[in-house]
């Protein structure tokens, strides 16, 4: 019986074994590097990529969550790599990453305006200019030689328009430390590694069709056209993660509009790939060239990066990591004071990569009570919806606000998210603290 490779694991599992054999090339990346990095995966369970390096920008970042509470953005330099203004009021920066306050997101609409969207980059923002781009698509995997397509035939090809999230498989890391007490490497993020827009852009399949795709692909690999990532002195390359040929032909967009504006540079402008649900790496920004293969892919983002190891995991990692989990966030400062007997009303937004949010139940009491909050969008896969409860503190000191996100696949956010090496997919219910004077 053929493979399914559309199942997750059954891929992974498929790839690992030709892998092994030898029949899979390792994209790029010297063989005996990658075996390296294995091997550092098996034994450590993540690259050490949490120690401090010369490269720390691989990785999302060299800061360990644990013990590196979250910085006020005043107090750090913008990093000279991220084009658009950081003012500290919407952003935090992270290394060479900038996070978005959620505070800042109150009283704006369902999307996340592009002065606000949070940045993650392994090294710095390219400037390409759209005349000059070319996407090169090339493979075994092709009935001919390569296919370029240029910024304009882009986009004659018929457009599509998604309002999805990207987000960072690393969002809500740093409450693996504060929450859990876990050690985990990373960029600390809190809950602000998350933004919506409204992408417009090609058919990613239109692409692969008329570049003639055969039946024989299996792995879709784009890479970005920033510099590559040079990390405890290995050269990993440029940023690439091969997606399954089934997802590849299914809702991937190559979009070169954010929010109605042309694709800004540090989103990946002219064009980026955008994966609906999936993790962040998925969406390569500042895409170049996309390989069509017949044979499985491996970069260090899907084998030793963006995989879950630890206690349970087998060895090698879970499979790679796809679909986003669900979250929550309040639309206030952590540690925010509000005043006794005055009633405010509490804002927040919460998203999954399951399925659409369709309850979301607030605590203002450390979790002992419940309330429903009411939902102001309709909710939508791929994208978040925003809520609101009213509340009036009864007596002061400090509190806990808690939120809670159940999406319309019955799944609800737990208690306690489980632990992995690299702190991905932080799912829990997160405690806001705030003070009632
Ligand atoms: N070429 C390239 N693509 C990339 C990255 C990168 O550094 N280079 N970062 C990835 C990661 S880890 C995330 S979370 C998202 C972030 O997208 P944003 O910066 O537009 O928010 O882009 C992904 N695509
Ligand atoms: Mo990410």
């Amino acid at each position: 019986m053929p493979l399914d490779l559309s199942d997750e694991s059954q891929y992974d599992r498929a790839r690992l074994r030709q892998w092994a054999r030898g029949r899979a090339r390792s994209a790029g990346v010297d063989r005996r590097d990658l075996l390296r990095l294995f091997a550092a995966g098996a034994a450590a369970g993540s690259l050490g990529l949490g120690a401090a390096g010369s490269a720390g920008a691989a990785a999302e970042g060299t800061a360990a969550a644990a013990g590196s509470p979250a910085r006020s953005g005043a107090a750090v330099a913008t990093p000279p790599g991220i084009v658009k203004p950081l003012p500290p009021e919407l952003f935090t920066v992270r290394g060479t990453n900038a996070e978005t306050n959620f505070a800042s997101l109150r009283g704006t609409g369902p999307l996340t305006p592009v002065d606000r969207f949070f940045v993650r980059n392994h090294t710095s923002t390219p400037r390409i200019e759209a005349s000059g781009w070319r996407l090169s698509v090339w493979g075994d995997a092709l009935s001919g030689g390569p296919v370029e397509f240029s910024y304009d035939r882009l986009r004659s090809l018929p457009a599509v328009e998604r309002t999805l999230f990207v987000e960072c498989a690393g969002n809500g890391r740093s409450f693996y430390a504060t929450q859990q007490g876990q050690q985990v490497t990373g960029t600390a993020w809190t809950l602000g590694a998350i933004g919506v827009a409204r992408w417009r852009g090609a058919r990613l399949s239109d692409v692969l069709r008329r570049a003639g795709v055969t039946r024989a692909a299996v792995d879709v690999l784009p890479r970005g056209l920033d510099d590559e990532v040079v990390t405890n002195g290995v050269n990993l390359g440029r940023v690439r993660r091969p997606l399954p040929v089934s997802k590849a032909l299914d809702d991937v967009i190559l979009a070169y509009e954010m929010n109605g504006e042309p694709l800004p540079p540090d989103h990946g402008g002219p064009v980026r790939v955008v994966v609906p649900s999936w993790i962040g790496i998925s969406s390569i920004k500042w895409v170049g060239d996309v390989e069509v293969s017949a044979e499985p892919l491996y970069s260090p983002w899907n084998t030793d990066l963006y995989r879950l190891f630890g206690p349970g995991q087998p060895p090698q990692g879970s499979a790679p990591l796809t679909r986003q989990t669900l979250k929550s966030a309040f639309e206030l400062e952590a540690g925010a004071t509000l005043p006794v007997h005055r009633t405010r009303l509490l804002t927040g937004r919460s998203w999954s990569g399951a399925a659409p949010v369709h309850r979301v139940d607030v605590s203002t009491d450390g979790g002992a009570r419940w309330q429903r909050a009411r939902l102001h969008d309709a909710p939508r896969r791929g994208g978040w919806v925003r809520w609101s409860l009213p509340w009036t503190p009864r007596a002061t000191g400090p509190a806990a606000l808690l939120a809670r996100a159940t999406d319309a696949a019955g799944r609800s956010q737990p208690a306690t998210a489980a632990h992995n090496t690299q702190g991905y997919l932080f799912d829990a219910v997160v405690r806001h603290p705030v003070t009632v004077v």
